[in-house]
Order: structure tokens, then sequence, then C-alpha cells
């Protein structure tokens, strides 16, 4: 309005129907080329105005995106790129993964050239159970053996005696292998009954002679290798299981023999130790230290069918088996050898014999009733 002043002296001719007006603020008044002097869109005097079209150089600038955002093809090639994109991205994501896994497939595959080396890898521990197991093995057989993984099997405790008629601590099955009179308690008739002058040593057959050993009724057996001495039954037979002559059986002909059992012991290991390591089975408890006639100390079960004798690097374990019954005919025998006893001493003197003021304790408890 204000650009198009009437002059009465002169006549302007109004702008072209295609001509925008510009606010005088955006004209810049009578300078607008300072006024737009950042303006890319030369805009001339009012009158000459010809184009200006945006209202801002921003505007002016924001023109072409528009129209290139307006053109279809354009947008759906940059969707289209921008998917591609998207895709793109997704998919390495995923692949990506796989592509820092591959390397370990290749590599077992590259690996597996060396096949045979992997499995030799991976099975070591499997050989080294298996060497274990060899090597255990190789320890069982070097290792102490076992009393009762051999032939050495204990005996129930506190079984009866079989039949005495004479109540003379000898069963009637004794009192035939010495030759002694089974209804006689002092078969010679020296003071001492049968079976003390067995328990000492002494021939219970006769005055003369005197000791056990010198009447023909016991032997003594020296071990060859291991040099224990004992006496024995002379009507019993004697087996030696083994060429080391660890375990020897001296057997009835019921069927009940004692073996005598050489088992080694570490060094330092105590008594109690060993019994726990290789008497399977059998209570601590149910043992008492014991002397023998040749002052030999060692140890036995109360019940008299298993006895031990210590040394710094043996145990002689001596243990009665009983036959096809389960009582004890030769009990009183038992004792006689394990009285007889030496580990390794020469010496066959038997001490003077004592007047036992009863029968011994253990016998006497699970002794038969005189019938
Ligand atoms: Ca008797
Ligand atoms: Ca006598």
């Amino acid at each position: 309005m204000f650009f198009w002043k009437k002059d009465k002296n002169q006549t302007v001719e109004p702008p072209p129907e295609n001509i925008i007006k510009i606010p005088e603020e955006f004209y810049g008044a009578k300078d607008p080329v300072v006024h737009y002097a950042k303006s890319t869109v030369v805009i001339q005097k009012a009158g000459n105005v010809a184009a200006p079209v945006s209202k801002s150089p921003s505007g002016a600038q924001s023109a072409p995106k528009l129209g290139f955002l307006r053109n279809k093809k354009a947008i759906y090639l940059l969707a289209g790129l921008v998917f591609l994109l998207v895709v793109g991205l997704i998919s390495w994501y995923y692949i990506s993964p796989a592509l820092k896994q591959a390397p370990a497939p290749a590599a077992v595959v590259s690996e597996s050239k060396p096949k045979e080396e992997q499995p030799a890898v991976e099975t070591p521990p499997e050989e080294i159970a298996a060497e274990a197991e060899i090597a255990t093995s190789t320890e069982e057989i070097t290792a102490p053996p076992s009393l009762v993984g051999q032939t050495l099997q204990f005996p129930t405790i506190l079984l009866a005696n079989s039949a005495d008629i004479d109540s003379d601590s000898i069963t009637d099955l004794e009192e035939e292998v010495f030759g002694t009179d089974s209804g006689t308690w002092d078969t010679d008739g020296d003071g001492y009954y049968d079976g003390q002058e067995l328990f000492n040593l002494y021939n219970p057959a006769g005055i003369a002679p005197m000791k056990l050993i010198d009447s023909g009724l016991a032997k003594e057996y020296v071990n060859p290798a291991w040099q224990y001495r004992v006496f024995y039954p002379a009507q019993w037979q004697v087996g030696e299981v083994d060429d080391e002559k660890k375990a020897v059986l001296f057997s009835a002909i019921t069927g009940d023999y004692v073996e005598i059992f050489v088992s080694p012991k570490n060094f330092g290991e105590t008594f109690e130790d060993w019994f726990a390591r290789e008497a399977v089975g059998q209570n601590y408890a149910d043992l008492q230290p014991f002397v023998n006639r040749f002052q030999e100390g060692g140890w036995k079960r109360t019940d008299d069918l298993t006895a031990y004798f210590i040394t710094d690097s043996v145990v002689f374990a001596l243990v009665y088996n009983p036959g096809v019954t389960d009582s004890i005919p030769f009990r009183h025998i038992m004792q006689m050898m394990v009285q007889s006893f030496r580990p390794g001493k020469t010496s066959v003197v038997v001490p003077e014999q004592t007047v036992l003021p009863t029968v011994s304790t253990s016998t006497k408890i699970i002794e038969e009733p005189l019938i």
C-alpha cells in the first residue's frame, strides 16, 4: 500500500499481479541491498521487483529441498537406500557373530588335520585314569598282601569247643591227637592235668619224656624264609602255600587248620594301624596282650583263635580256621602253637612247668559242660 502511493503528478503503474508484495520490514525500506546483504535473492527496487517468493534466506534455500522431497522417485530411491542400509546393518549384526565363530570351527577343522592328535589330547585323562588304574593295580601287587584278600579268613569269635568229656581242657578229638585218655583228667597221673601240660608244652601222655617236643607227639616247624618256629601236632599236615612261605597251613584230618601268615608291616607303623589296615572285619578291642612260654609277647583274641606277633617289619598272624562244623575241636592245640611260637629265635628250651591255678579263662568260659 505504501509502495504504491499515487502521485498526482506522476502516474505509477501498479505492480504486476504475479509480484508478491513484500512487507517493509523485509524489504529494508529504501536500501534493500543492505537489509538483504546475506540473501541470495537479489531484490530490486520496489518498482522493479520481480521475483522474490521466499520470505527469508532460509526459506529461499528450503524451497529446492522441498522440491527434492516432493520428487516421489527421489523419495522412493532414498527409502530404498535406507531400507537396504537397515537390511545391511541387520544382516551384519547377525552375520558378524557367525563370522567371528567361524574361525573356531575353522580352527577345529584346521586342527582336525592333527585330528589324531586332538583325540590324543582329549583322551589323556582317560589314559591317565587307565594308567592310574594300572598304577593302582601295580600298587596292589606291590603293596603288602591283604590277609583277607588271600587265604587268611578270620573265624567267628566265641565259638564253643567241641566235646570234652573229662573237662581237662583237651577236647575228645585232641585227646586222640596226643594219645591221652578222654575220660581221665590227668592221664599220666603226675599231678598236672592233660590240658595244663599241653598248654605248658609238656607231655600230657607220660612222665617221660617230659617235654612235648621230645615226646614225638609234636614237631617243630621252622619256616625257611622267615625263620619263625612253632610246635604243631605230629599227626597234622604242614603245607606251604606260596613260594615265599608267607602262608603255611597246619591241617587236621577234620578240615580244621591253623594258618600262620607273614604280613609286611610298614616301618614305624603301629600294630594297631596294621591291624586296622589288614585285619578287616576284626575288632581291635577283642585283642589282649600276652606273653607265651618263650617270653615272646604278642596280641591274641580273647577266644584264642587268632594271635599276632609283631616285629619291626612284619606281623606273624596265627589264625584258626574251623572245618566243617562251627564248633572248635582244636582250640587247645591252637593255644599250644601260640605258646610255642618264636618269631626268629632258635631257643628250644621250654621253661619249667608251673601249676596253673585254673583252666585258662577264655577256654573256661566256652567250655562244654561235663557230661
Ligand atoms: Ca579231655
Ligand atoms: Ca598229667
